[in-house]
């Protein structure tokens, strides 16, 4: 696994090397990470063709010196901002005007950023704007990664299992929400990966819900949308349950869903353009009359971040590829009744696919 920095690094640096630009410059923290193992909350990384420097400041000088062992990647520790850090060794970029070219990612650095970067640097440098080069190298895992996701998703299913228990008229969304943060914790996470939803009744309705002071009441539908971080790789689970013996229409509803989530997973499998799983999923709420109230894409990548590529959804042409994880979650919202949301995580692999989350998928009436 440590030697897995070092093989990204290169793999980059060949592919700037082919391009003829002198330097790399890379903000994003996950992908600072992905390069380089830091896992500092400060840092740029500059990759030339031949070398790598990460820019940080004086608390992370242990740490650095640390991580960056197994990547061959210097550190600099300065006491100004890493990018006018960064920006001053640009300035020794030499040669023709492409070698002098460093590549940046103009949707990874704040406008400040840039006209730091840019005064530190002088007028010599050449910059070129393109995007999501180290994005796309994250989007295909290695079996490592995979088994980190594999953790992360069964760690998940379990807080599941355990807080499912837990609902019943009258807890609060607030609390479910504080016992599932702090379940995955004495599961071994290091945190959420994004903000626990737990949405009942009429709430259910909005898919990015906050949880808020309302208590859970009979006869409602109530949506539990979660995700932990172990060992920097994400999850991301919903289940959405009945408080009570569900009405036939919810019966309705939930198969539909399902029935969606299963016609997308198929599609996953045999399938190998990012749209096809989603309009899968799409037919089968279209033919249940169900298609205007599914209104979010179908999935999304999942790996150091919680949302990244690939994005199934209308009009994404990216290849599926083994070793992509991705989540699978169709939904229907109905404003002023509730929502219905299932979603697992997905590995693929050639010739088949592994859902890696294990909770139920019934509909369970609590
Ligand atoms: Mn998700």
């Amino acid at each position: 696994m440590p030697q897995e920095f070092g093989n990204r690094l290169r793999a980059l640096q060949r592919r700037l090397n082919q391009s003829g630009a002198g330097a790399l410059l890379v903000t994003h923290l996950p992908n600072v990470y992905y390069l380089s193992g830091f896992t500092g909350s400060a840092g740029a990384l500059v990759v030339e063709p031949r070398s790598a420097t990460l820019f940080t400041d004086g608390r992370y000088s242990v740490q650095a010196r640390e991580q960056l062992h197994s990547s061959g990647v210097n550190a600099s520790i300065s006491q100004v901002n890493p990018l006018e850090a960064a920006g001053s060794i640009l300035k020794g970029l030499k040669g023709s005007a492409s070698r002098r070219t460093t590549i940046l990612d103009p949707s990874r650095i704040t406008v400040a950023g840039r006209g730091t970067l840019s005064r530190a640097a002088g007028r010599r440098v050449k910059w070129q704007n393109s995007t999501g080069w180290v994005e796309e190298m994250r989007t295909i895992k290695s079996r490592g990664e995979i088994t980190k996701i594999r953790a992360a998703a069964r760690l998940i299913s379990k807080v599941f299992d355990q807080v499912v228990k837990l609902v019943r008229p009258g807890i609060t969304e607030l609390d479910l929400a504080a016992e599932v943060d702090y379940r995955m914790r004495k599961l071994g996470a290091s945190g959420p990966s994004f903000d626990t939803i737990i949405a009942s009744g009429p709430r259910a309705a909005l898919p990015h819900a906050q949880p808020t002071a309302k208590r859970l009441r009979q006869n409602e539908l109530v949506v539990l949308d979660m995700g932990a971080i172990l060992a920097r790789y994400c999850s991301d689970l919903t289940r959405t349950v009945y408080l009570g013996r569900a009405p036939r229409r919810v019966k309705q509803w939930y198969k539909a869903v399902l029935d969606a989530q299963k016609a997308a997973q198929e599609a996953l499998a045999i399938e190998n353009v990012a749209e096809q799983p989603d309009a899968a999923a799409r037919r089968v709420l279209d033919s249940c009359g169900l298609g205007q109230y599914f209104v979010h894409s179908t999935g999304h990548g999942l790996g150091l971040e919680v949302h990244e590529e690939p994005r199934l959804a209308k009009g994404q042409r990216k290849r599926l590829m083994p070793g992509m994880v991705v989540t699978i979650e169709p939904g229907v919202y109905v404003e002023g009744i509730g929502g219905i949301r299932i979603e697992d995580d997905v590995a693929i692999h050639a010739g088949r696919i592994e859902v890696l989350t294990t909770a139920p998928r019934e509909l369970l009436e609590l």
